[in-house]
């Protein structure tokens, strides 16, 4: 069965304890939750992975290679400028996604930029974490068109 990492960044380990306004009342265990539970339906396996270490991401990154269908990450702020997980992620080949929970765009101005996405399939950014639903979801379309 084709797999899907599922990568978050640093900090969003603290989601659903800080910050309810920005980041909602849901913690990262309801995020694997929701997804582990519309996985069979998907027919993927899904993996997941959270580190609030760059290193530890890019490694993750790699172990993708040759064995992962796909990846959908929430970089945190890894994502605006993270060179190193941006040269990883093009290292691997493997298709990704890019997710936000909050609207980046309607944040601070260093939010707006990310280093990651033109290499992206595609970026969800101000859903909440239903964008992890719909990025898994864009995924596996994508790689089912490709
Ligand atoms: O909106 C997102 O998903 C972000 O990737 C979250 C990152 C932020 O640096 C990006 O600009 C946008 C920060 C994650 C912090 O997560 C927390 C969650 C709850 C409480 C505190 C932090």
């Amino acid at each position: 069965m084709r797999k899907v990492l599922i990568v978050n960044g640093p900090n969003l380990n603290m989601l659903g304890r800080r910050e309810p306004t920005i980041y909602g009342s849901d913690s990262l265990a309801e995020v694997e939750r929701q997804l582990t539970s519309i996985a069979p339906e998907l027919g993927v396996e899904l993996q997941f992975f959270q580190s609030n270490h760059e290193g530890a991401i890019i490694d993750a990154i790699h172990s993708t290679f040759g064995e992962f269908a796909g990846i959908v990450i929430n970089p945190g702020a890894f994502t605006h400028y993270s060179y190193a997980i941006r040269d990883a992620l093009a290292a691997v080949k493997v298709p990704f996604i890019e997710i936000h929970i909050s609207n980046v765009h309607a944040r601070e101005t260093f939010r707006h930029a990310s280093v990651l996405a033109a290499l992206a399939v595609g970026q969800i950014s101000g859903l909440g974490i239903y964008g992890y639903e719909l990025a898994l979801r864009g995924l596996l379309r994508s790689i089912e068109a490709s």
